[in-house]
Formats: C-alpha cells, sequence, structure tokens
C-alpha cells in the first residue's frame, strides 16, 4: 500500500442515461488518470456515489478500477455502509476481485465511541486487506479522538486513515502516533500543502479527477523541499479548490470532466446536475485555468 502514498483520486462515478453506472466510461477515467500520474484510486467513497449504489453496483465499479490499473497501482474500495455484517460483505467481495485495501466511513446512527471502535476494529480484523479507516467529522458529525486513532492502531490489520478534516493540529498528532505507524492521507484537497507538511502520506480528494497534475507537483516540489515552488503552487490549488466549491465540488467536477471528453452521465439522484447557468458558469471560469 506504500505505493499510494502520492496523489489518489476518490474517482467520481459515469452514469449512463438509465442511471446504472457506466463502467467502460470508467474504465476510461481510470485509464487517463493512471497515465496522468496518480499513485493510485479510491473508488465508491463520497464522490463515488459509494453509498447510493447497490452493493452490486459498488462490486462492478471497483472490478473496472482493478481491471484497468492491472496492479499497476493500488486500489482502495469504500465499502462502507450503515452495518457491520454489510460492510464486512462487501469488504471481502471487494477483497476477493483484487484490492488492495478496503476503507469505511462511520455508520451514519448515533454511536457510542466504544461502538465506534468496535465498527472500524471488527471490519479491519474480519477482511485479508489492510484497512483505511476514513475520517470525515464534516459528514459523520463526530470528531475521533487522536485516544481513538492510538488504540484502533493497534488493530495490526489498520494501514492507515483517510483524513477529511482541516484540523491540521490533529493530522499532526495522529502522523505520530506509534513514530508513524499509521499513513495519514490528507483529505481536503485545499490544504493539500499543509496537510503534507503535518505529516501526510499523500492525498485522496475529489479534485484531483479534474486536476491531477497541479497536485502531483505540490508533492513533489514538496517532497523534494522546494518550499517557494510549493506555495506558489498551493495558491494555484487554493484558487481551484474555490472556483470548484462555488458552484459546488461534485456537479462542478462533473462538468469538468464532461468538457475533458468524458461522458459523465447526470448525477446519481437525489444529487443534481448543475443547471444551464451553472455550466456556461463554469466553461467560463475553467477556460482560463492552467490545468
Ligand atoms: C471521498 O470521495 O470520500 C473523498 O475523498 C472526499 C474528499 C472530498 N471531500 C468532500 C467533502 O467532498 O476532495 C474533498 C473535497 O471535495 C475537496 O477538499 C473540496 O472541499
Amino acid at each position: 500500500l506504500e505505493r499510494a502514498h502520492g496523489i489518489v483520486p476518490a474517482l467520481l462515478t459515469p452514469y449512463l442515461d438509465d442511471g446504472a453506472p457506466n463502467l467502460p466510461e470508467l474504465g476510461r477515467l481510470t485509464a487517463a488518470l493512471l497515465e496522468r500520474g496518480v499513485a493510485g484510486f479510491y473508488v465508491g467513497g463520497s464522490t463515488g456515489d459509494g453509498v447510493m449504489q447497490t452493493p452490486q453496483e459498488r462490486l462492478a465499479c471497483i472490478e473496472v478500477v482493478v481491471a484497468e490499473t492491472g496492479g499497476q497501482v493500488p486500489v482502495i474500495a469504500h465499502v462502507g455502509t450503515n452495518a457491520t455484517r454489510l460492510t464486512l460483505d462487501l469488504a471481502n467481495r471487494a477483497a476477493a476481485a483484487g484490492v488492495d485495501a478496503v476503507s469505511a466511513i462511520l455508520p451514519s446512527v448515533p454511536l457510542t465511541p466504544a461502538e465506534q471502535l468496535d465498527y472500524f476494529r471488527t471490519v479491519a480484523r474480519g477482511c485479508d486487506v489492510p484497512f483505511v479507516a476514513y475520517n470525515f467529522p464534516g459528514r459523520t458529525g463526530v470528531n475521533l479522538s487522536v485516544e481513538f486513532f492510538a488504540a484502533l492502531a493497534e488493530e495490526p490489520n489498520v494501514a492507515g486513515v483517510k483524513f477529511t478534516s482541516l484540523d491540521m493540529f490533529g493530522l499532526q498528532q495522529l502522523a505520530r502516533i506509534g513514530d508513524g505507524r499509521l499513513a495519514i492521507w490528507n483529505g481536503h484537497d485545499e490544504v493539500a500543502l499543509a496537510g503534507f507538511v503535518s505529516g501526510a502520506c499523500g492525498a485522496i480528494g475529489s479534485t484531483f479527477n479534474a486536476a491531477p497534475e497541479l497536485f502531483i507537483r505540490l508533492l513533489e516540489q514538496f517532497r523534494t523541499g522546494d518550499y517557494d515552488a510549493a506555495r506558489t503552487t498551493q495558491v494555484a490549488v487554493s484558487n481551484y479548490v474555490r472556483d470548484l466549491v462555488a458552484t459546488g465540488v461534485l456537479p462542478t467536477l462533473r462538468e469538468l470532466l464532461r468538457l475533458q471528453g468524458f461522458a459523465m452521465g447526470h448525477s446519481r439522484h437525489p444529487l443534481h446536475d448543475l443547471d444551464a447557468d451553472g455550466a456556461a458558469r463554469v466553461r467560463t471560469l475553467f477556460a482560463a485555468h492552467p490545468e
């Protein structure tokens, strides 16, 4: 999984007119991003609509990405559901399909800290591939503590954390648990450089689907100690994410990928596409964009 220490797109899912995942197009998107130099793929996350898909659809998307990458870079499958048993079932199917790791967000039901820890532990113990815990307080409403992750790190099969939070102090502390025992992927793309400085091994994010080079360059500049250049690139990153957020990250990325030649289809309901004004605004805004 160390090969995934780098820039890892959380893939969007293209859809056909009838609403089913467009698997060949997902394969094309995967191949194109591979060509553009990404270090791995995160399939079925919030960005990929995982929790809005049936288990069969989720598995079909995972299989396509595994087949398309052919082992060139690791594939991490998000298999989180609202029930341990369902998550474990999907985790084991994903492992059988050849993923390098599985990942899960907390269930969207109120849980005590003991239940949260038990959930992650049970999933990690119950599957044969490494487990990456998905920490996304903005979505779950749960701020998992450093002590929580220190306890989770005692589980041998827990490889790391996808850290989707702006709390860089928290990221620093997680990265230092057990002398770097956990790999931490930064999850809010707008603070990528701060994440790297704080100890992240890379980043998993939605916005890399449309502009992977920008973030690959940023990480390279950070790794080689070219901090002035990295700061300049981070300004471009901030502006890019600001413009995506202005019209909504996911529908805007879908539109940008359309402009890059991918048949993205419509957003999966209840998500909406951009309206005509929004799409026109995206075309104008990003026409001038270097990426
Ligand atoms: C996933 O698909 O699970 C993710 O990687 C989510 C990461 C994204 N977070 C959200 C809230 O969508 O890429 C980020 C995010 O879109 C970006 O930082 C802009 O806020």
